[in-house]
């Protein structure tokens, strides 16, 4: 991919800036039978378009090992996400007065976590979601999903048999898409001509200057500004319009909201003025950002390995995507941390990718009490950590690994 162009814009001369080695797919979790079986690395090196300023891995991975074969996220597993979620969608209802002859289209619905707020409104809803198993889940729950990828074949599929949508919203999707352009302009096929359009993806600013390095990973194709939001919807005929953001979530999130009529807000000039001024148009802002994650590996591996020489039992809480990027660039092996934590039941049992961290139910704090815990899934600090109280209140510490790697309390 790296002598090809722009996954938005096409242009030649992409500039990488970073580059994390070869990596395990992030979810993709081993079972007990495969630990000695074959795993593929896949190099993740990271580059800045100077045309359109959309930061984008330039490896290529099928979407179908990604997301298909055995994929393991379930949004369902995090309150704060589930609360955010339902806040949105009855936020979308009120101002947009949604009812019973509406149409809200969810693309990567997952396991239904979202448009279930929508269906006990009595909104009529579609999940979009290639996972087979989140799929399954969504439908269980009374979300009617179509487990697929979008484009602009399947808008065509769904505008003939529900019509046009007054509300699509893409969560966590934009940024994991290969056909950036057929994807957006799927959804200015499928949008209401009055409808509105909302994206969430990370923002690559708080990835830059927070040092969240560890949410690049292969299903993470692309890592977005409002610069390169703004371009990527124009070229397919939509509008930013307005924008919102959410300080405490996934290490930092913009809300971007797509229409195809033009109405751009204050907030929108204010943010691309914004990246502007701080040169995120610009390959400096990037340049020494490799530089910056080479000091949390050394960093974070001192850290590590002095707690070990002083006889310290070392676990770990979150067997995220994320977290999957950090052990395997950094080298956190068995040598170091005894265990991984996680609350969803479909990953305990198995191993991290690359490094065969054990995946247990988090019980095991407190059946074990390690001394300190590698926080892998450090965007919820504040929820584990008050679930997590009495691992605490028996003297137990967390390890923080971004910006700097820090023991809190
Ligand atoms: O883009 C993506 C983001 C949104 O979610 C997906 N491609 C994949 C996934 O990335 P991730 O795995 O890094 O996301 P999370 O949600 O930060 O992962 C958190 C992990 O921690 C999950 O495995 C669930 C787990 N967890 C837990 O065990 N106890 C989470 C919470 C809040 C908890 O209390």
């Amino acid at each position: 991919m790296s002598d090809l162009g722009c996954r938005s814009c096409g242009a030649a001369g992409l500039k990488p800036f970073l580059d994390l080695g070869a990596t395990p797919l992030a979810d993709a979790l081993v079972t007990e039978e495969n630990l000695a079986g074959p795993e593929g690395h896949f190099p993740l090196p990271v580059a800045f378009c100077p045309n359109c300023s959309l930061v984008q891995i330039t490896e290529e991975v099928p979407p179908e090992a990604l997301f298909v074969d055995n994929y393991l996220y379930f949004s369902s597993f995090s309150p704060y996400l589930l609360q955010h979620s339902r806040d949105h969608a009855l936020g979308l209802i009120a101002k947009r007065g949604l009812g019973a002859d509406s149409l809200v289209v969810e693309i990567a619905s997952n396991d239904g976590y979202l448009l279930r707020n929508f269906v006990e409104a009595g909104v009529p809803v579609l999940g979009v979601d290639p996972a087979p198993d989140q799929a399954a889940a969504a439908t269980e729950v009374g979300v009617p999903t179509w487990a697929e990828f979008f484009g602009t074949e399947l808008a065509r599929r769904i505008v003939a048999e529900k019509g046009h949508a007054d509300v699509i919203i893409a969560n966590n999707v934009m940024a994991h898409v290969p056909e950036l352009n057929d994807f957006v302009a799927g959804m200015a096929l499928l949008v209401a001509e009055d409808g509105l359009i909302t994206v969430e993806n990370p923002y690559v600013r708080d990835l830059i200057e927070h040092r969240e390095f560890d949410t690049i990973y292969h299903e993470h194709f692309c890592y977005y500004s409002c610069t390169a939001v703004d371009a990527l919807a124009r070229r397919n005929g939509l509008f930013l319009n307005d924008v919102e953001y959410f300080a405490d979530l996934h290490g930092g999130t913009l809300r971007w909201h797509l229409g195809p009529k033009e109405n751009v807000s204050d907030t929108v000039k204010e943010y691309l003025a914004d990246e502007q001024a701080k040169g995120m148009t610009t390959f400096d802002y990037y340049a020494d950002f490799g530089v910056a994650v080479e000091g949390i590996r050394t960093e974070l591996l001192g850290l590590l390995g002095s707690l070990k020489a002083d006889g310290k039992k070392i676990a770990a809480y979150g067997a995220a995507a994320k977290g999957s990027t950090l052990v395997n660039y950094v080298g956190i092996g068995t040598d170091l941390v005894d265990f991984v934590v996680d609350r969803n039941v479909h990953k305990q049992g198995r191993y991290m990718p690359g490094v065969h961290l054990p995946i247990k139910d988090p019980a095991a704090l407190l059946d074990e009490q390690p001394d300190y815990v590698l926080l892998l899934a450090w965007n919820f600090a504040d929820e584990i950590m008050k679930q997590q109280d009495e691992y605490l209140r028996r003297g137990g510490k967390f390890i923080v690994p971004v910006p700097s790697p820090r023991i809190v309390p």
